[in-house]
């Protein structure tokens, strides 16, 4: 899951209600918002079914016109002000989303129209870059919280007992999901020694819990309200820190999608232009409107980078890759004829089995062998999913 954050009033609920408007072709599936700040939001993907020339019939996902669309769970959290760490504002409950997240976007008003707590002033008179450090150091200092309690029992166990360091923190952290790898990765990174971690001093546990939040908390930035002037030069700056930056307009895309719902435009999300279908339907400010966010936002950043935002959180931040588990080769589609139904969203790394063991767990223990498509090559167990493979296991009929 990944989770929309930021201070209040920079346009997160506005991001989130677009990104979970499905496209009007969704009719009766079963992807709705969850709860109200808990929603269904789409990956975006060339589908495979261009290349393989063949018509699809989806069923987890969507396919508009060779575009797989796949769902993805979104999270609106709270807004945070300073002090959220101390319990300060709706501190609470935003830790508590943040928690849950695998990734963050963090959303900031780009155009310095909105001060540190959350309200609007003069576009130009708040320094977006300070809501960045700003967001970094309330997490940071979270997790700090969260590990100092029992942190020097920790180490003192790790020195003396048969248990390490790296078992000891896998249980104290896995609610906050934060993996074993990434305890591992940020050990790593600074370097610092796992076997005597009665040495390290309070400084040493900073940078690690730091780098353990960079890891387990990827973020990307959103700099969104591009559509104000004042946002231009702060998207350069913004754009010299060391993250992924997103030119943004949630209003566009939220406007954008609500125009193809009513069918008055075709626009799919993430698309780099749009065609008014029912130039009658449309009064002449709504017309004009869709015309400034063709010319603004759409020719000039090459979309409202809602949809790239959410693209950029899985497959960059997140490593993901998309595969199609089928079990005819031949015909590309699963027991009951239907052709490419399913697109998965892995984590780059996966082996077949895994794969297996996701689309359900007997067929998992009863692999035997897979079939990559493409080259109708047969492949093992271990085999690492590329992206884009189109696979069929092969299981071990198992008796009743
Ligand atoms: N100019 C502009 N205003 C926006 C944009 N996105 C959101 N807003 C406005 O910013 C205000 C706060 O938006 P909201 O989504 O409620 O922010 P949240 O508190 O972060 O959830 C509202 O008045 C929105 O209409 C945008 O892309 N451009
Ligand atoms: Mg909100």
């Amino acid at each position: 899951m990944v989770g929309i954050v930021g201070k209040p009033n920079t346009g997160k609920s506005t991001f989130f209600s677009a990104a979970t408007l499905a496209p009007a072709e969704i009719g009766s599936y079963p992807f709705t918002t969850i709860k109200p700040n808990r929603g269904i939001g789409y990956v975006r993907t060339p589908c495979v079914c261009k290349e393989f020339n063949v018509k699809d019939n989806p069923v987890n996902s969507l396919c508009l016109d060779g575009i797989r669309l796949i769902p993805v769970e979104l999270i609106d959290c709270a807004g945070l002000v300073p002090g959220a760490w101390q319990g300060r504002g709706l501190g609470n409950q935003f830790l508590d989303e943040v928690r849950k997240a695998d990734a963050l976007i963090h959303i900031i008003d780009a155009s310095g129209g909105t001060d540190s707590e959350g309200r609007a002033c003069k576009p130009g008179e708040h320094d977006p870059l300070e809501d960045v450090r700003f967001l970094e150091h309330e997490i940071t200092m979270w997790l700090v919280n969260i590990m100092k309690r029992d942190w020097s029992k920790i180490a003192r166990t790790a020195e003396t007992e048969s248990k390490d360091l790296l078992s000891m923190l896998e249980e104290r952290l896995s609610g906050l999901s934060i993996k074993r790898s990434h305890i591992f990765e940020a050990l790593r990174k600074t370097g610092l020694n796992a076997e005597k971690p009665t040495l390290w001093s309070e400084e040493d546990f900073i940078r690690f819990v730091d780098a353990l939040r960079q890891i387990a908390k990827p973020m990307l930035i959103v700099a969104n309200k591009i559509d104000i002037p004042t946002a231009e030069e702060n998207l350069e700056r913004l754009k010299e820190l060391n993250y992924l930056v997103v030119p943004c307009c949630a209003e566009a895309e939220l406007a954008l999608r609500r125009a193809a719902e009513k069918k008055l435009i075709d626009y799919r999300p993430g698309d780099c232009n749009f065609k008014i279908n029912k130039p009658e339907q449309l009064n002449e400010s709504q017309r004009k409107a869709l015309e400034k966010i063709r010319e603004k936002i759409l020719l000039k950043h090459g979309s409202t980078g809602v949809q790239e935002a959410i693209n950029m959180a899985f497959f960059k931040l997140l490593g993901m890759i998309t595969v199609y588990p089928v079990e005819d080769v031949e015909h590309l589609s699963d027991h009951k004829g239907r052709v490419l139904p399913d697109a998965y969203l892995v984590p780059y790394g996966t082996t077949a089995r895994q794969l297996a063991y996701m689309i359900h767990s007997e067929l998992g223990e009863s692999f035997i062998y897979a079939v990559e498509a493409r080259e109708k090559k047969r492949v093992g167990e271990d085999y690492v999913l590329k992206d884009r493979d189109v696979i069929s296991i092969i299981s071990a009929k198992k008796r009743a």
